[in-house]
């Protein structure tokens, strides 16, 4: 064990060269909503790159890819041992948050293909369409379809927060593939993702076996009230759309404050209409992302956020309507594989700890159809979803020779 090592300078030079599809300037993070042109160019780097290690690639209905390796001593009747996660990102993204669980996969299969080693699983990298759920909700869309959750046709006719319909972009940047949807059940799937919250580094450990991901709620709220003249409107007279969003906001805060433990509430996206300086708002569209650990607890959080709605619907005399754009339960990984990666970080001499995710990821989704578990590495000053999310080199080489043991301890080494 651990005479195999991946490069972690050529993994970090990937990293580098994908970010700058999409760059924001002056940071070192990226913009690539979903099935952008930006997306797309990424996509076809990655894919560029799955080829120049002579994988099968394809692409599905739904433009999940998937490239898959087979070494001289593979059984290919057997199920790919599988890993990868997605690269779009939210538009205020860092480099690491997805991009580095799918490039730490090819990394995995060059060092194997480069050291002669085989395995008896293949092994399969893939990269979710819109993981994110940021243009399309709901979150994780292209895994959900992989794994038969989620209607194909259903999952096209998405239409995005831009009023764009999911199928059309999927057509615009050439990934409507024809592979078949729900996709292969891997034998296995390991996913390594940057933490994306503070916990590692503030303990000092570099490894995260993660054990489970926690609960996730989004509703999107419309609130429709009058529109009237800022100046000449009596306070008593009024059915302010605006005021009622902000007043839900702020109770979400109350909310998790009430419920406190791991309870987390946030309202990231507010669109006023007519949207104008003296004119109080007829229209108000929002969005709520409540998450829990407990479901019994994220259900309590989720009727308090509607009790709130009705009453302030009937005290400030405007309608409220709701819609659910994603409802997750708490997932619980494999405890096989769970035990496979610390053991594996002992061995490479990493510290670890076991630990739940805050986020959503793929491999919830996978976990559905397999023994699915995941691996984090720590995030800088717990940021993410943020230009300057950063993971430092020697942390990206830990997690990725982590990846690259545990996935050959399940797919079966053999030279
Ligand atoms: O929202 C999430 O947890 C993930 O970033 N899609
Ligand atoms: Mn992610
Ligand atoms: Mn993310």
């Amino acid at each position: 064990m651990g005479q195999l090592s991946i490069n972690g300078n050529r993994l970090w030079d990937r990293l580098d060269e994908l970010a700058q599809i999409g760059a924001i300037p002056e940071t070192i993070g990226s913009s690539r909503l979903a099935l952008t042109k930006e997306d797309g160019r990424a996509r076809d780097l990655v894919v560029s790159w799955m080829k120049d290690l002579e994988m099968d690639v394809t692409v599905d209905g739904i433009g999940n890819v998937v490239g898959v390796w087979h070494g001289p001593k593979t059984d290919t009747a057997l199920r790919p041992v599988m890993t990868g996660s997605h690269i779009d990102t939210v538009r205020s993204g860092g480099r690491f948050d997805g991009n580095l669980g799918v490039l730490a996969g090819l990394e995995v299969v060059q060092t194997i293909t480069e050291m002669g080693v085989s395995s008896r699983h293949p092994i399969a990298v893939g990269f979710f369409t819109g993981e994110e759920g940021a243009r399309f909700a709901p979150d994780m869309l292209g895994s959900l379809v992989y794994v038969g959750a989620l209607d194909l046709e259903t999952a096209l006719n998405t239409v995005g927060v831009d009023g764009e319909v999911l199928g059309d972009e999927l057509e615009r940047i050439g990934y409507a593939g024809r592979a078949m949807c729900p996709g292969v059940i891997p034998e296995a799937f390991i996913e390594l993702h940057i933490e994306q919250g503070p916990v590692l580094e503030t303990e000092g450990i570099t490894i995260g076996a993660v054990e489970s991901v926690q609960g996730i709620s989004w509703t999107e709220i419309t609130i429709e009230g009058q529109s009237n003249h800022a100046g000449t409107t009596p306070m008593s007279m009024r059915r302010d759309a605006g005021y009622v969003a902000g007043e839900i906001s702020t109770h979400v805060r109350q909310i998790a404050n009430q419920i406190g433990g791991t309870q987390v509430g946030t309202v990231g996206k507010i669109d006023l209409h007519p949207n104008l300086v003296n004119v109080v708002a007829s229209k108000a569209s929002m969005t709520v992302d409540l998450r829990n650990t407990s479901e019994m607890i994220l259900r309590e959080s989720e009727s308090y956020l509607a009790t709130f709605c009705e009453e302030i619907s009937e005290k400030e005399n405007v309608t409220i309507s709701s819609k659910s754009l994603a409802r997750f339960e708490p997932v619980e990984f494999d405890n096989k594989l769970i035990e496979t990666i610390s053991s594996t970080a002992d061995n490479l001499g990493f510290s670890n700890r076991r630990m739940t995710s805050g986020a959503g990821h793929d491999a919830q989704i996978l976990a559905r159809v397999c023994p699915s578990a995941m691996i984090f590495v720590p995030s800088k000053g717990g940021l993410s979803h943020n230009p300057e999310e950063y993971t430092s080199l020697e942390e990206v080489s830990a997690g990725a020779n982590v990846l690259l043991h545990a996935i050959l301890n399940v797919a079966g080494e053999c030279s």
